[in-house]
């Protein structure tokens, strides 16, 4: 039975949340519906097998998984749906985030994660692309894309100031 969230917002622990936030809220910004959940390849496997096997029934079109540390989800979940998976690395306490990008990036050839950048602008950037791939086949969430794009570019001032 599908539900009216397009993306899924998918996150190993409370503790990712802060940093998942900012793809939640630039779809939200967007437009796009999504669904926020903790789903933990390490401690709730059960429930990462069942979000991943009804998830295109339920019409999600993208998936963002973000996880810190060993950060096995988002390939865990590419492994187990074929829509698409962006990964984002969340900064963990001990290595910054390296460990993260790490684990998520060096995926297997034929098991596809597209990984973003560490941390904050990581998931922001999850956000936006994930909106690209629905903006694709959906003409007015281009145009409001190309609408955001343009008002942050007229944020920025050509002359520095002190
Ligand atoms: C990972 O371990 C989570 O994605 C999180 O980034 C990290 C630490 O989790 P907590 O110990 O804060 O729950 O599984």
């Amino acid at each position: 039975m599908a539900g009216s969230a397009k993306i899924g917002i998918i996150m190993g622990s409370q503790s990712d949340w802060p940093t998942m936030k900012h793809a939640a809220d630039v779809l939200a910004e967007l437009g796009v519906e999504s669904e926020a959940k903790i789903v933990s390849a390490h401690r709730t496997p059960r429930r990462l097998y069942d979000y991943a096997g009804t998830a295109r029934e339920r019409g999600l079109k993208v998936i963002i998984a973000g996880a810190g540390g060993a950060a096995h989800l988002p390939g865990m979940v590419a492994a187990m749906t074929s829509l698409p998976v962006f990964g984002v690395p969340v900064k963990s306490s001990s290595l910054s985030g390296l460990d993260s990008l790490l684990s998520i990036v060096q995926m297997p050839g034929g098991i596809p994660v597209g990984t973003l950048a560490i941390g904050d602008a990581g998931a922001k950037n999850a956000g936006l692309l994930a909106a690209a791939v629905l903006a694709a086949f959906d003409g007015d969430l281009a145009a409001r894309l190309d609408d955001w794009r343009a008002a942050q570019t007229a944020k920025i001032d050509e002359d520095p100031t002190d």
